[in-house]
């Protein structure tokens, strides 16, 4: 029975990336060991996120030598960084809790760039609501030494994108060109399973999720935008605000129940929050996998080229027909 090979013909995240390999007989399994040591990361950030809120409510934090726990944010780091340097396929990475990029050392440099968040929502913690780390990957440009223009390309020229969330179970979404596809860490596994093949968000959906404290900033596009999702104009019902403060967590329902996600430029920041290189461009690129949109309120979002590591856009992303809506007023704007 269909159901019988369900729970007993595992696909795990490792054999699944394996089995896409096979299209391209020229691939000699770099991609796999690499997305094997991303992959650890996102192991090891959810068994430390997990405990984390314990060690506090007994005290642990900081009581040892007098020598104060590593937070959670800084210790993610250093897993993917050490995680990603010892794979041997990687040449430069960039992380938004370091103001450098990393040049891996020649004796361990291999194609790939990885661009990361690896705690993304961290202000969440201490109330346990869900954070995540998000990851794109490039490859660097054929026969030259590594240097910072092969970080600083357009999403276009991502080979995947990703994020892990640390909620209720820890998940991972992840595409590789080929569609977006969900796996669900099984603990007593310690394996991602897949469990959300093919992932499609919907065409349109009921709900726009925003940091509404922002509104008396927004520009004219934004506000009617907001406005109409409240207060439609065509006969349709207004749509549900969801937001949560955790980008993960908001695009992830984005993804699989449909509607909009929006950071916008205001006057007082005109490219909004989120950085381009390791937020922007890796749910953009997961969206337009699965079916959707993202928009800067310029341009389509993976067409930018960012020229520092960590600058930020703003960001329109989610069901097609609904990010179609906002590029129409940007449009009718100008
Ligand atoms: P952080 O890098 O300080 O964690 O900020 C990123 C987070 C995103 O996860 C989230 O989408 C956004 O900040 C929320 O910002 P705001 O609190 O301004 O609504
Ligand atoms: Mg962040």
């Amino acid at each position: 029975h269909a159901a019988d090979a369900h729970r007993t013909d595992l696909m795990t995240i490792t054999r699944f990336v394996l089995n896409e390999q096979t299209k391209h007989p020229e691939s000699r399994g770099d991609f796999s060991i690499l997305l094997s040591h991303i992959v650890l990361g996102c192991k090891f950030v959810c068994t430390a996120v997990n405990k984390a809120g314990l060690a506090k409510l007994l005290g642990l934090a900081g009581e040892t030598n007098g020598e104060d726990q590593k937070k959670l944010d800084v210790l993610s780091n250093e897993v993917f960084i050490k995680a990603l340097v010892s794979s041997g396929r990687t040449s430069i990475l960039v992380s938004e809790e370091d103001e450098e990029a990393t040049f891996v050392e020649p004796a361990k440099r291999g194609k790939y760039c990885v661009v990361f968040d690896p705690l993304d929502g961290s202000s969440n913690i201490d109330c346990g609501v869900s954070i995540g780390t998000i990851f794109g990957i490039y490859m660097i440009k054929d026969g030259h030494e590594p240097t910072l223009d092969d970080v600083l390309q357009p999403g276009t020229n991502m080979l995947a994108a990703g994020y892990c969330m640390y909620g209720s179970s820890c998940t991972l979404v992840l595409s590789t060109r080929s569609g977006v596809n969900g796996f669900t860490l099984d603990p007593s596994l310690g394996e991602f399973i897949l469990t959300h093949p093919d992932i499609k968000i919907p065409k349109k959906g009921k709900i726009y999720s925003v940091n509404e404290g922002n509104a008396k900033n927004w520009d004219g596009p934004t506000t009617k935008y907001v406005q109409s999702c409240k207060y439609p104009t065509d006969g349709s019902s207004p749509k549900s605000l969801r937001y949560i403060g955790s980008m993960v967590a908001d695009v992830h329902r984005t993804l699989l129940y449909g509607g909009i996600f929006l950071y916008p430029g205001d006057k007082k920041s005109p490219n909004g929050k989120l950085r381009v290189l390791y937020e922007v461009f890796p749910m953009s690129f997961l969206m337009e996998q699965a079916g959707g949109q993202a928009f800067t309120g310029k341009q389509r979002a993976l067409d930018l080229v960012p020229e520092k590591i960590h600058e930020r856009a703003p960001i329109f992303l989610g069901s097609y027909d609904d990010v179609e809506e906002i590029k129409n007023l940007y449009a009718a704007e100008e």
